[in-house]
């Protein structure tokens, strides 16, 4: 392959990702790009949470998150009353995380590298699961040791509306519909943006959630 500094983003793109928008500087929305992987996706989650159960954290605060977690990875990502950390072992079963599914680490690794960062290997995976009247506020990802690699977020289930703000709380936010099969891939000047999920597209069916997998390079 042709070394090409140059390159953008939106040249290397490829049938699974047929559109990018750019949310800012490093910051990349690759439409439907887990799209024809839903299904794996999804039966890789259903394993995951047979092993480690959904949970809602407690803030610092004491507040309970409406947003239901687990973790799969070398850690985890916890939150209680001593505050957000990683960790290598799930609280509730005392047990390690499962472990990361290639087709995580590898969908990751590829969307990465399509928004221009090579060699993106994630070491934890936090998974989000979203009823219709779930939220989550504006904050940054800051507990990684790693803040130099990017983060990969893939959606799945209903839509949401992503609030993308800027590197102060109080900058004024965008509102961007992610869909089923949506990629996000931040980092660089962008890795510390204020962001969050404002609400989740309703549906009438029981059933119905999102799912959000982020993964990270946590250490
Ligand atoms: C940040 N999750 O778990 S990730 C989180 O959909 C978290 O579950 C959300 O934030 C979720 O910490 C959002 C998606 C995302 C997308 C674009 C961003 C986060 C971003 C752009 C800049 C900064
Ligand atoms: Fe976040």
């Amino acid at each position: 392959m042709t070394l090409d500094l140059f390159a953008s983003p939106r040249d290397t793109a490829c049938h699974d990702s047929p559109h990018i928008d750019e949310l800012g500087p490093g910051a990349f929305v690759l439409r439907g790009f887990a799209q024809s992987q839903l299904t794996v996706l999804q039966s890789n989650i259903d394993a995951v949470v047979a092993q480690a159960p959904w949970r809602h954290w407690l803030t610092p605060g004491g507040k309970r998150m409406s947003v239901a977690m687990t973790n799969c990875g070398d850690v985890g990502w916890i939150s209680d009353r001593q505050g957000y950390r990683y960790g290598t072992h799930d609280p509730l079963t005392a047990q390690p995380w499962p472990s990361m599914p290639d087709a995580f680490a590898t969908l990751a690794r590829h969307a990465a590298e399509t928004a221009g960062y090579r060699d993106f290997a994630p070491d934890a995976c936090l998974i989000n699961r979203y009823t219709l009247d779930a939220r989550l506020t504006l904050h940054q990802d800051r507990d990684e040791r790693e803040l130099g690699a990017p983060i990969v977020s893939v959606s799945l289930g209903l839509p949401a509306i992503f609030l993308w703000g800027g590197l102060q709380r109080s900058d004024r936010t965008r509102r961007v519909r992610l869909a089923p099969g949506d990629v996000v891939v931040w980092g660089g000047p962008s890795r510390l943006v204020y962001h969050g999920i404002a609400s989740v597209e309703g549906s009438f069916d029981a059933q119905a959630v999102r799912y959000n997998l982020t993964l990270r390079k946590a250490q």
